[in-house]
């Protein structure tokens, strides 16, 4: 075990976790107690026929122990996978904080991440369209620091005390317990409809920053407004941004819905899959800092989590680097038992006044109570810091150490006044002196009332196929809902972010926008509120648009771990295929050959390849491209099985690139794509493979979406 005497170095990728690790291999079976067992099959009876005897405590042990194993799963952010990694700082930055973390490049900080959906069960479908947590434990040298943030900028209430009635909205309905990891019912829009803060979060929701590709293609931030304090104690506000290397990626909706169906676990699975394969996923993390006298600067409350600061107005200044490169051993001891804490904090980090990050301090560790049933869940290995930890807290359930010595008060004699205080110019944590001044009071500030200016920078500021995309949601949820009043409100609301967006959600539900609304517009105000100026304006333009409001604004050329589909049978032209092979592995994308039936294939020159996936047990939706071998036995063997055709017209629909070779054209013939391919920019007869790389580096060809439209797939 680390003892943290300048023995052992902190920035050890393995946080001496090997202690707590357990290897059957080559063990016998024992008890709990470490007796060995003989036999763990049959019960102690009275009799070959019974009765079975309570004395049989191997029966008991192994029974009670399956009875317990189950942990209430978090209220919110149930469903979620984590990875270990590193955290490397590029820069110090001195000037904004103290944190060791931010101060020595040399140090490879260990970490461990975990990303989630926020309504769905443990069980939940991945591909639900839902914010995204992307919570980071660092166990720094000064004791642990977790940002947990999520993959949008901003969230859907301002002030803690309304969190409960937003989650209990948007979860499943009390009385039927449906929809279950969905948005898209009447409880949930009953409430966004009158609750006009919640918005812009919303169409973030509606974006499709909702249905991302993959958890290595989101942003992450951690939302609030934070402070850093540096060693003068003078104070920086700071918002943290996570940027993935590999860009931000979405699927669209269609295939949200049938990836659900075909691999629920695709977003859990593509992550550990890339971990395992070596190709470790890595963000940037970035900060906006902006010095404490500009607090009053901006069109908008900095202590307001539903509004962001664009780039334009903050640059987002890179500092250093995420990469997450080791899979768990252990779901449940280590993704499941993790605990973030937004008050785990070091010292030269700091909170801000935030009303929702204020009562978000007291929820976290209220909920490991219920969740890890025990205040030392610190202690357990995957929360444990790296620094060591000694106080005068003691006892309760699970208590892990054996605290030596007479004393747990302070001050003491007896303990030679130890654990002591740290000095603050010595490390020990202080809190911002912030200057307080002000009367007791129930209420929101004003500065937080204009609901409508941000989300309609955000749309704007988004590409063509994107605003499509979220008119498309939008339509869908509103959908969904059965009650015309409730529709009808929301019309009005996102009508107030942008009458176009407005329209055509209407239309696609057969209805009206109305001009106005029954009552007050926001209804989330006290009783005795001023009514008035609780209302939210007309929205108001400070920017026209923001770029890196896009998903499209990191640009990133790699293909590597895109999943790409070749469509071969027995006789195969391998001339063909060969050199598309070595260039697609060259980039280290994953080739997966789709073959009519499991086993292997034979190519044209006689070698055996491993088929990936017989056609009936996958589906286009679970790949980024396809390739369709050449070689008249293949193709007349594809073109016997309508999946295959089906395969190729759903890639198509879902803009994805789709290449082939020689005779492989016949069956692109024999689908919808044979009209459109020789006008189509991602569509490859007889291309060279640095063309379809190129086209799977896009993404998705999004000008073929008014086309795609007609593929009945
Ligand atoms: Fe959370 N949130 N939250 N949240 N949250 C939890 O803590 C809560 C909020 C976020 O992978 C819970 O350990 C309140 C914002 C993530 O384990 C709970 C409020 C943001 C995770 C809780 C918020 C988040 C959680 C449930 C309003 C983005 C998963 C289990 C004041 C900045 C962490 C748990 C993981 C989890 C409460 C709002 C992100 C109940 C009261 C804003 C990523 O304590």
């Amino acid at each position: 075990m680390s003892t943290h005497n300048g023995t052992s170095s902190p920035d050890q990728k393995d946080r001496d976790l090997d202690q707590y690790r357990t290897d059957a291999s080559g063990q016998p079976l024992t008890t709990n107690a470490g007796v060995k067992v003989n036999d763990t099959n049959n019960s102690l009876k009275a009799g070959i026929r019974g009765g079975t005897l309570l004395e049989d405590f191997l029966l008991r042990e192994k029974i009670n122990h399956f009875d317990h194993e189950r942990i209430p799963e978090r209220i919110v952010h149930a469903r979620g996978s984590a990875a270990h990694g590193i955290f490397e700082l590029y820069e110090a930055i001195p000037q904004y904080t103290k944190a060791s973390i931010f101060n020595d490049t040399s140090r490879k900080t260990p970490v461990f991440t975990r990303f989630s959906t926020v309504a769905g069960s443990k069980g939940s479908t991945d591909l639900a369209r839902d914010v995204h947590g992307f919570a980071v434990k660092f166990y720094t040298e000064e004791g642990i620091w977790d940002l947990v943030g999520n993959n949008m900028p901003i969230f859907f209430i301002q002030d803690a005390m309304k969190f409960p009635d937003l989650i209990h909205s948007v979860k499943p309905e009390p009385d039927r317990e449906i929809p279950q990891a969905a948005s898209a019912h009447d409880t949930f829009y009953d409430f966004l409809s009158l609750t006009p803060e919640a918005l812009h979060n919303h169409i973030w929701l509606m974006s499709d920053r909702g249905i991302p590709r993959s958890l290595r293609m989101m942003e992450g931030f951690g939302i609030h407004t934070f402070r850093m304090i540096n060693q003068e104690g003078k104070a920086h506000f700071v918002r943290y941004h996570w940027k993935p290397l590999l860009g931000v990626r979405s699927v669209v909706w269609d295939e949200a819905v049938k990836i659900s169906g075909a691999d629920s676990d695709f977003h859990r699975r593509d992550l550990w899959d890339a971990i395992d394969a070596g190709q470790y996923p890595e963000w940037e993390l970035g900060l906006q800092i902006i010095p404490e006298e500009d607090e009053h600067k901006f069109p908008f409350d900095l202590l307001d989590a539903t509004k962001l600061i664009p780039e334009d107005m903050v640059p987002v200044k890179i500092v250093g680097k995420m990469t997450l490169n080791r899979n768990p051993d252990n779901f449940f001891a280590e993704t499941e038992q993790v605990a973030f804490l937004p008050d785990h904090l070091v010292p030269g980090l700091d909170f801000s006044n935030d009303p929702l990050l204020q009562g978000r301090l007291f929820s976290y560790r209220d909920t490991q109570l219920s969740r890890l049933g025990s205040v030392n869940f610190e202690q357990i290995p995957i929360n444990k810091s790296i620094a060591p930890m000694h106080n005068n807290e003691r006892d309760g359930h699970m208590q892990m150490a054996i605290p030596k010595g007479k004393t747990a008060y302070f001050p003491n004699t007896l303990g030679g006044g130890c654990p002591y205080l740290t000095k603050l110019a010595e490390g020990g944590y202080e809190s911002f002196t912030e200057r307080i001044d002000g009367h007791k009071i129930r209420a929101r500030s004003e500065s937080f009332v204009d609901y409508y200016s941000q989300p309609a920078l955000f749309y704007r500021s988004l590409t063509d196929w994107e605003q499509a995309h979220t008119v498309d949601a939008y339509t869908f949820e509103l959908g969904k809902v059965n009650y015309p009043h409730i529709q009808k409100r929301m019309l009005y609301q996102i009508s107030q972010i942008d009458e176009d967006l407005a329209r055509q959600v209407a239309e696609g539900l057969g209805l009206e926008v109305p001009t106005s609304v029954d009552g007050p517009v926001n209804q989330a105000i006290g009783a005795d509120a001023d009514v008035e100026k609780m209302q939210p304006g007309k929205k108001k333009i400070y920017l026209d648009e923001s770029p890196a409001l896009s998903e499209s604004y990191i640009k990133t050329d790699t293909i590597a771990t895109r999943q790409i589909a070749v469509l071969a049978a027995d006789g195969f032209d391998a001339d063909a295929f060969l050199p598309m092979h070595e260039a697609l592995k060259a980039e280290n994308a994953m080739v997966k050959i789709v073959a009519p039936h499991g086993g292997t294939i034979t190519c044209s020159q006689g070698h055996e390849h491993k088929v990936a996936a017989a056609i009936m047990t996958t589906e286009s939706v679970l790949f980024d491209a396809v390739y369709i071998a050449g070689g008249q036995s293949s193709v007349d063997a594809l073109l016997k099985k309508a999946k295959f055709k089906k395969f190729v017209d759903e890639a198509f629909m879902h803009c994805k690139a789709i290449a082939t070779d020689g005779e492989g054209v016949q069956l692109l013939d024999a689908t919808h794509v044979g009209e459109y391919k020789n006008d189509d920019k991602a569509v490859f007869v007889n291309g060279t493979p640095q063309d379809f790389i190129d086209a799977v580096a896009q993404h998705r060809n999004y000008a073929r979406m008014e086309v795609a439209k007609m593929v009945p797939a």
